[in-house]
């Protein structure tokens, strides 16, 4: 399988860097990403049609000769880019960093390449090096420069890797193409706009890993503080990252940033006017705060130069959000408990707990599992209003339950938050608990991953997704706690990215408290939530599940016959099956 994503087996050999050349990335928490080209002349369409997809990625999938696509540059002339005004808005939002595209697939260099004539300066009437003012602007405005560079695809180079309509694949020659364009031209956006604080690389699908790492010691040795991202391939980035847009189930291992839309594409699209909500974006950034990822919205001014007035708009009500509560954001470490929970999600500092409380939050919370004394509560935008709390173990199961009365908390819409204050740092239970919702949600990144063969095949990667579920011999299994006894309906929830195909028809089965629940995986339902937009959530009904008394219980979920088909192995997923949870409700 070819992942973005760097399995947490290949991330064992990825050189660390100093602890603190992450530093600063950690604390941001929050990040610009601006997708900026030739792509931005045709704007999605080609000769008046649509060209489907992402608008960065139109001479790909337009088939368009390097000969016609080239020749945009001669109307690129973006009278209204003010790097001035781009820093700003990234300030305004919150945002410590800023990663632009100096060069994507397309291979135009969007900044004065000696390397190649097919850039900014050279190749537009423009004759205008954007990222010139950009550095400076960053630098006055104290926001860390990063540069996007594709370092594998190129669709410009006879031998770089994917333009297969110009140039004869056999006749491709990787190596020629590093020589004379990736080193090169890495070594002028490391050399000539100062200190950096990323090459943030892209889709590694054809680099061998001593390439990989070439490109890699290139960069730290001109900037040896400047980051790697994840995708450059190999394990060998400073840090991973997901599948664009991707929302784990769950806290991810080690350091992860999810780079992300504010509608549907990267590089401008006259046509694409399906924008996320304000309160969908600060509640995504709070959700990926939680599990311990950054968050890199995406941009993609147009051919003007002009940030589309809807990206504007949204980034600025984010950033009016964390001007109130970015103390709860940045800087924080993630939450103590590997879950999420349905009323919202929780970030660390020291030894304060920051509880994100979503929508509007009722009077009484509570809270299972935290073991830690709780010393005091208050509004974290009003320091000065605290709330009465208690903490007590429930008797049958030994749960500990923080109940606070919220009464007079005032409503920052969509996300409140609460400072819970702790005599020490936070531990909590290790088992899944029973909410207070009475719920069960069983996470993938909570099972133990079991087999009947001699080692399972099937794991739980970095990002908390299932990867090569693909036998019938290995199995989830969790150790949960049941607070309220009695009748249950058990929820099995797969996925898939939403435009590849769902891979389903599986039979599982389900064994739990003397019972085994066997069900063919269907589209039941489609779960609402964050995670859907791009991750549809498919619910399988698996039944009525009964416990007894209170106390922990173990569930088991394997694979009794599976249904691979090939046309469901695409060029990121395997085709296996991609769990996502288990729901436990009380029956009815
Ligand atoms: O820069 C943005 C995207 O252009 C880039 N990453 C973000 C940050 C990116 N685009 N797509 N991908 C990464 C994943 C590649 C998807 C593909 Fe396909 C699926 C390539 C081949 C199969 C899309 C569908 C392109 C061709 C078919």
């Amino acid at each position: 399988m070819l992942a973005l994503d760097m399995p947490l087996a290949k991330r064992r050999s990825r050189p660390a860097p100093g602890r603190d050349d992450l530093a600063w990335w950690r604390e941001a928490r929050f990040g610009l990403f601006i997708h900026w080209g030739l792509y931005a002349v045709p704007a999605g369409f080609w000769k008046g049609r649509p060209v489907a997809y992402a608008g960065e990625w139109i001479m790909y999938h337009g088939k368009i000769p390097f000969a016609d696509y080239s020749r945009l540059a001669e109307r690129f002339h973006p009278r209204h880019w003010d790097p001035a005004a781009v820093v700003r808005l990234a300030k305004q939002a919150g945002m410590g960093y800023l990663v632009i595209t100096a060069k994507h697939h397309d291979g135009f260099a969007m900044y004065h390449s000696k390397a190649s004539r097919y850039n900014v300066v050279d190749a537009t009437p423009w004759h205008h090096d954007p990222m010139v003012g950009l550095a400076r602007e960053c630098r006055r405005q104290g926001i860390r420069l990063c540069f996007y560079y594709s370092q594998d695809l190129d669709w410009q180079h006879p031998d770089g890797a994917w333009n297969t309509w110009d140039y004869r694949k056999e006749d491709k020659d990787p190596a020629r193409y590093l020589r004379e364009k990736v080193f090169p031209q890495l070594t002028e956006i490391l050399t000539r706009y100062g200190p950096l604080g990323m090459i943030w690389f892209d889709t590694p699908l054809t680099l061998s890993r001593e390439h990989s790492a070439a490109i890699r010691s290139l960069v730290k040795r001109l900037q040896p503080r400047c980051l790697v991202s994840g995708r450059i391939g190999h394990g060998l980035g400073d840090y991973s990252l997901p599948r664009d847009n991707f929302l784990p189930p769950g806290r991810f291992e080690g350091d992860w940033e999810t780079c992300a839309t504010l509608n549907h594409t990267w590089g401008y699209r006259k046509d694409d006017h399906q924008w996320k909500s304000a309160s969908n974006l600060i509640t995504t950034l709070v959700d990926l705060a939680s599990k311990g990822a950054n968050y890199l919205l995406n941009i993609g001014p147009d051919a003007d130069g002009r940030v589309p007035p809807a990206s504007a708009a949204r980034l600025r009500a984010i950033g009016a959000w964390l001007r109130v509560n970015g103390g709860a954001v940045r800087g924080t470490l993630p939450s103590p408990f590997r879950n999420g929970f349905e009323w919202g999600r929780i970030t660390t500092r020291g030894r304060t707990l920051f509880f994100h409380l979503f929508g509007k939050p009722g009077r009484y919370f509570r809270l299972h599992g935290l073991r830690t004394r709780v010393t005091g509560v208050r509004a974290f935008a009003d320091p000065g209003r605290e709330f009465p709390f208690r903490q007590a173990v429930e008797p049958a199961t030994g749960t500990p339950i923080l109940a606070i009365d919220l009464k007079g908390l005032r409503w920052t819409s969509p996300v409140t938050v609460v400072a819970v204050h702790l005599a020490a740092a936070p531990e909590v239970e290790p088992l899944t608990l029973q909410q207070p919702d009475d719920s069960v949600t069983l996470i993938g990144p909570m099972a133990r991953v079991g087999t009947k063969a001699r080692k399972p095949a099937m794991r739980i990667g970095g990002s908390g997704m299932s990867e090569n579920w693909r036998n019938t011999a290995d199995y989830l299994e969790w150790r949960f706690t049941v607070i309220k006894p009695g009748a249950y309906d058990a929820t099995v929830v797969t996925t898939h990215q939403h435009l590849e195909p769902w891979s389903g028809g599986h039979t599982l089965r389900l064994e739990c408290a003397g019972r085994a629940l066997r069900r063919v995986t269907r589209r039941d339902a489609l779960l609402p939530g964050l995670r859907s937009a791009y991750y549809p959530q498919i619910a399988t009904r698996f039944g009525r599940l009964e416990f007894p008394r209170p106390g922990n219980y173990t569930l088991r979920l394997r694979a009794d016959r599976l249904n691979l088909l090939k046309k469901n192995k695409t060029f990121f997923s395997d085709g296996g099956i991609q769990f996502s949870e288990i729901q436990l409700k009380p029956h009815g």
